[in-house]
């Protein structure tokens, strides 16, 4: 019989050579005070070209979700994010599109290639997601999606003939739009990244920040974190994944002054001192999204793509996929999971009710 994971398997694929679980380090971890003084090259750094090279043969998945009320301006952030390159393919992401009825779930695939590195992106739009007069429980199809990305992932680790490399569609990033309101959070807000917080890395951003004035900006960002941690809600990087002193610097400094990063997205372009920018023209002249002076955008996108695009799968898999992986194996006495998929985690009750 199956003993559902291989023992002595050589076909490490990508995601597994990060698959140990990482440990909370108490204390920021030292290097060993054992230095070995080697007599000769042996050629350990090669190892960073051999990776390289790997990947540029493999190229690697990205999953990333968008969520929230439908004109936040979802769609062009992320044809912002990543250029035209994906706005161009895809046809289906009609502006005047109607308001669904309830949350519809999107994936669409495209291959993006950059300096000869392939990424695999799938975007994944909730359209409806918070539109209705009665939102209560309007998370739960997406938390749904997510553990069910989970569940294949899991069907293809047990088989006994195991795939290579199998296909990664867990969402690594789900992008929150917190709408540019000046006021509050809303319960749904709350209540959505209360549950999914635990599920999946939360990244929360406030939609078109160009309708807010600078001070009003500051205010509400402050107000946005302030809310987040009086309901306990952790949004990705969470502290206790920091894995040193060097990653608590960093993100620190990304929870405390950054998070919720404040954005504009745009897909035109305009002339500003000759040179051509994405933009967004207003009657106090031009929002350029790329400079920093102006909006977070490029911080976003920094930090998204530029500095944490790996750690964002990695905690994915080691964290959110970890957990899923346990319980269901656990709920299933340790033997490879028949059908279904688990229920959502039991969350701790939100102070708020939903009814907007
Ligand atoms: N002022 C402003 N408008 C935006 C911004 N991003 C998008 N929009 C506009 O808002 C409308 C809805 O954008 P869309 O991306 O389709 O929103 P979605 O429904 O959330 O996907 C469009 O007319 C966009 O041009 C922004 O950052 N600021
Ligand atoms: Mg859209």
């Amino acid at each position: 019989m199956s003993k559902g994971f291989a023992e002595n398997r050589t076909d490490v694929t990508m995601s597994e050579l990060v698959a140990e679980p990482r440990p909370k380090p108490a204390v920021p971890m030292k290097p060993l005070g054992i230095s070995s003084n080697l007599l000769g090259y042996i050629g350990i750094d090669t190892i960073i070209e051999q990776m390289r090279k790997k990947t540029m043969k493999t190229g690697f998945d990205f999953n990333i979700m968008v969520v929230g009320q439908s004109g936040l301006g979802k769609s062009t952030l992320i044809n912002t994010l990543f250029k035209s390159q994906v706005s161009r393919k895809s046809a289906s992401w009609n502006r005047e599109e109607k308001i669904p009825k309830t949350v519809e779930i999107k994936a669409i695939g495209h291959v993006i290639e950059e300096g000869g590195v392939k990424m695999k992106l799938t975007v994944i739009d909730t359209p409806g997601f918070g539109d209705q007069i009665n939102n209560e429980n309007c998370w739960e199809p997406i938390e749904k999606y997510i553990n069910e990305q989970y569940e294949k992932f899991l069907k293809e680790e047990v088989n006994i003939a195991r795939k290579k490399r199998i296909p990664d569609t867990r969402v690594h990033c789900c992008l929150y739009f917190i709408s540019p309101t000046g006021h509050s959070l809303r319960p749904l807000d709350l209540e959505f990244m209360k549950h999914l917080s635990k599920v999946v890395n939360i990244v929360p951003i406030i939609a078109k920040a160009d309708t807010m004035t600078l001070e009003e900006k500051m205010e509400f960002k402050q107000r946005v974190r302030k809310e987040l941690e009086v309901n306990g809600i952790e949004f990705y990087p969470q502290k206790e994944f920091d894995e040193d002193l060097e990653d608590k610097t960093e993100n620190d400094k990304i929870r405390q002054e950054s998070m919720p990063f404040a954005v504009v997205g745009s897909d035109k372009e305009y002339q500003v001192n000759g040179k051509r920018v994405l933009g967004r023209k207003t009657p106090w002249g031009i929002i350029e999204v790329e400079n920093l002076t102006h909006c977070e955008f490029a911080l976003l996108r920094d930090f998204v793509i530029r500095t944490h695009l790996q750690d964002l799968k990695e905690v994915t898999h080691n964290i959110h996929y970890e957990t899923y992986r346990a319980r269901r194996l656990n709920d299933n006495g340790g033997l490879p999971p028949g059908e279904g998929v688990l229920p959502p985690a039991p969350a701790s009750p939100c102070p708020a009710t939903i009814a907007e």
